[in-house]
């Protein structure tokens, strides 16, 4: 077994809580990624740092919260590369320690300065910030264009037929899910009636770039032959690989294999496909015999939803089926269910088998992994990033987070978690919440409230009035590491 193992991060969109098998599912199932969790450490308190998938992304890659840098908020087609050429990531600190870097998978943190040159080189992008390789869904796939990026450039551009992209449609002619509702596939409930491609119309405008255009139903298949290869290159090691699944973000649209697969719909079939693939790189290290030289963590980037803006039946056919567990919120959410996600290691030989309760969270994998890869951490890095390794581990006797900021999309609500308490602060109200589960919503009650999980994970019963001294130390905390600009020493 190697001291410096190979690294995997398997990231879902949007999976909740409660939306697999091994954290209490009954209503579909997810063998492979049961066989992790039984393989290695399920984590009972494992979270990501926001509630939508930029700022998450953004602060796992960085190790900082996002809420400390302007523009971190869901980032729009032509948005451009927000984490800017030499920050210091978890890609490139292990680069550095001698590790191969890919990312391969959902991206959404902006291309090119000051815009993406669709039909040029798109960069910077995450080969300027550590990746030696990237092959991307550039945005989110209810967002436009429905192209792959690799490296600098889109594949198959044909140069007679420019990918044009732009926020307001090119011409009064232009079909959108508006003008060609009859035609589409899927429906749109809320917004994501522009352009249409494959049937389903989405955020934002787009014409051309018709060769290099992929199938909504080949993502998944598109990810896991590309890693697989990447993998298969790079077996000699150490390598670091982001898979950034787009499962079980909308529009949900499983390759025709998972179609119907659940009783779920849509929503359930992407977890379907989404657990298929984890099991494709299972199988893929069991083949190469890296299991046991190869560190796996599967997260999420934010909490379920079931509505996100297609009529793709989440919500006729949930039946009892919980997405964020026992806890309240999802999604653009501050409550437990909108950060407290499926969150397992696996390091077949070094971790012994089993379940945690230590609080640990995507933005400490960079500070982690750099533990783990001997490499060095500049003292003004990765600010919010906590060396958790051992807890990752299941070392006997580790510490995970005594405190953790999750944040919105709007960086202006926090929940902060410090042992069995959670403090809410709602400063925006109203405009991004989902409710997902039959609980309460976070955007009722007062600026502050004050839950004590062990006796109410589902965050229902605010209980600052009979802790007022819990209440002040609690804003204190959280009013502290903001004002503070890092989490660590
Ligand atoms: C929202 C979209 C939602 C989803 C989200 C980003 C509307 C009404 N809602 O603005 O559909 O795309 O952005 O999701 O357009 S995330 O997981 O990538 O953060
Ligand atoms: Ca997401």
């Amino acid at each position: 077994m190697a001291a410096t193992p190979n690294i995997i991060v398997i990231m879902a969109d949007d999976l909740g809580y409660g939306d697999v098998g091994c954290y209490g599912a009954t209503a579909l199932k997810t063998p492979n990624i049961d066989r992790l969790a039984a393989e290695g450490l399920r984590f009972t308190s494992g979270y990501c740092s926001a509630s939508t998938c930029t700022p998450t992304r953004f602060s796992f890659l960085t190790g900082g919260y996002a809420f400390r840098q302007k523009n971190t908020g869901i980032a729009p087609p032509n948005g451009p590369a927000i984490i800017k050429p030499g920050t210091v990531t978890v890609a490139s600190l292990l680069k550095q320690a001698g590790y191969s870097t890919a990312v391969i998978g959902k991206w959404h943190l902006g291309l090119g300065d000051p815009a993406p040159d669709w039909n040029g080189e798109l960069k910077p992008g995450p080969l300027e910030i550590g990746f030696d390789h990237c092959h991307l869904l550039p945005t989110t796939n209810d967002r436009v264009p429905q192209v792959f990026v690799s490296d600098h450039r889109v594949p198959n551009l044909d140069p007679k037929d420019p990918l044009w992209v732009g926020d307001a449609a090119p011409d009064e002619n232009h079909p959108t899910g508006i003008s060609h509702r009859s035609t589409l596939k899927m429906d749109w409930s809320h917004g994501h009636n522009n352009t249409i491609h494959n049937g389903i119309s989405r955020i934002g405008f787009y014409t051309g770039g018709n060769a290099a255009r992929f199938r909504d139903e080949d993502l998944g298949d598109e990810w896991v032959k590309r890693s697989n290869e990447w993998i298969e290159a790079h077996q000699g090691g150490p390598f670091f690989l982001y898979f950034a699944s787009h499962d079980i973000h909308v529009p949900r649209i499983p390759h025709e294999r998972f179609q119907g697969s659940t009783k779920l719909g849509f929503r359930g079939d992407s977890i379907a496909e989404f657990d298929w693939c984890v099991g494709e790189l299972m199988k893929t290290l069991d083949r190469l015999k890296l299991a046991e030289n190869t560190l796996i963590v599967l997260c999420s980037d934010n909490g379920p939803v079931l509505d996100d803006g297609y009529k793709d039946g989440a919500v006729e056919k949930l039946g009892a089926h919980e997405p964020a567990g026992p806890f309240s919120g999802g999604k653009y959410s501050v409550l437990e269910g909108g950060t407290r996600t499926p969150f397992i290691t696996r390091w077949s030989g070094r971790i012994k088998p089993g379940v945690s309760d230590k609080v640990v969270c995507t933005v400490d994998l960079a500070a982690s992994f750099a533990a783990l890869a001997g490499a060095a951490l500049p003292a003004n890095a990765c600010l919010d990033s906590l060396n958790v390794l051992p807890a990752l581990l299941g070392e006997s006797g580790a510490k995970g987070r005594d405190h953790l900021l999750q944040q919105d999309n709007s960086g202006a609500n926090f929940g902060l978690r410090a042992g069995d308490w959670k403090l809410v602060r709602m400063k925006a109200r109203g405009k991004t919440q989902a409710r997902v589960t039959r609980k309460a919503r976070d955007d009722s009650g007062g600026l502050h409230r004050l839950y004590h999980l062990p006796d109410d994970a589902g965050e229902t019963k605010d209980v600052s009035a009979e802790h007022p001294e819990k209440l002040k130390e609690m804003i204190a905390k959280l009013d502290a590491v903001i004002a503070a600009g890092r989490s660590r020493e």
